[in-house]
């Protein structure tokens, strides 16, 4: 027997539909057009980002799940953590790595899961709380860039940011998220960030262009998205999917290109959007990292860096930064 996890839902009701909306207005009218990644995750969408991350071709979430497998028990001995707060934990399935290590030190008393999905969030924390029946857990339905400071309080806390996620977030957003975070740690408390790396484009384009479609398919369910919660009436079969590698910006950029003129209807956010063959629309980008890079906007937040670990290969790099 186990304690029942406990769920705090930070996020409104209709907290979705309205940002998204939002959302939609001021990205598709500003150029280039963008719509934010958050909005891929249906559940649609996460069932795709699920299939992409057992893409052969998808080599950071496996180089993750490496270095989590080798060195998941020196992470925990170097955070001294004794809460782990874990941002965007979706089904906590490589945390499991992080909770078997603190298990073996028994150092950990919390588990805090945050996401914005709270049926992905319920089923996971309640998985979690079987398994480590030791363990309180205490989950967040919230949006990791609107409610860190009320994430559970006490102890040594980690918090955890893993998958590469942060990759999503342009500079400035990244400036802004990592000053929020160091706002909210006590010192000793710690982050641990996963970002992918630099590496060639042929690698870089192929774990975005997947023989499959897996990803292509993944971007265009953002059209998707819009049409079932704004009544749009985008037509994703009339756009083809551009992924391409900035090299000077070193990221990922994944569009949507319109392939005829059209018209596109969204009166959930009370847009009507004329587009012109070629026209674009950002769905997102991934920005890749130098470890040097990665320490630098850590510090500019007013963090130290502790340690640092990377696969094998060199792909992706887990940085434990300490307040
Ligand atoms: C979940 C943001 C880390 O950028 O690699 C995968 C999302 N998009 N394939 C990434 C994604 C297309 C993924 N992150």
């Amino acid at each position: 027997s186990h304690r029942e996890p406990e769920v705090t839902v930070l996020l409104a009701p209709d907290w979705a539909s309205g940002s998204l909306a939002d959302d939609v207005r001021r990205g598709l009218t500003r150029h280039p057009r963008t719509l934010p990644p958050r909005w891929l995750y249906d559940d649609h969408g996460s069932a795709l980002f699920d299939q992409i991350t057992r893409l052969p071709e998808y080599y950071p979430f496996a180089a993750e799940r490496a270095i989590l497998e080798t060195h998941a028990d020196e992470i925990v001995t170097a955070s001294g953590a004794t809460s782990l707060i874990e941002l965007g934990s979706g089904t906590s399935e490589k945390t499991r790595l992080l909770l078997d290590a603190f298990t073996r030190s028994g150092q950990l008393t919390r588990f805090a899961p945050v996401d914005v999905s709270e049926a992905t969030l319920r089923e996971a924390a309640d998985q979690i709380a079987e398994r480590y029946p030791d363990l309180e857990v205490a989950a967040v339905v919230g949006d990791f860039t609107l409610h860190l400071a009320q994430l559970p309080a006490g102890g040594r806390r980690m918090v955890a940011f893993l998958g590469g996620t942060i990759g999503n977030l342009y500079l400035e957003e990244r400036r802004a998220f990592l000053g929020a975070v160091a706002d909210v740690l006590e010192p000793g408390d710690s982050l641990l960030l996963g970002t992918d790396l630099v590496k060639s484009a042929d690698r870089l384009i192929a774990a975005y262009d997947d023989a499959q479609g897996v990803t292509e398919e993944f971007v265009r369910n953002a059209l998707v998205v819009v049409n079932r919660e704004l009544g749009g009436d985008f037509d994703p079969a009339a756009f083809s999917y551009v992924p391409f590698w900035d090299p000077h910006m070193e990221r990922m950029d994944l569009r949507l290109r319109a392939e005829v003129p059209q018209r596109v209807t969204i009166p959930g956010a009370e847009l009507v959007l004329d587009l012109a063959v070629g026209e674009e629309i950002r769905i997102e980008i991934s920005s890749k990292f130098r470890v040097s890079r990665i320490a630098a906007e850590l510090e500019g937040a007013g963090l130290g860096v502790a340690r640092v670990w990377t696969d094998a290969a060199g792909d992706f790099a887990l940085t434990l930064a300490v307040k």
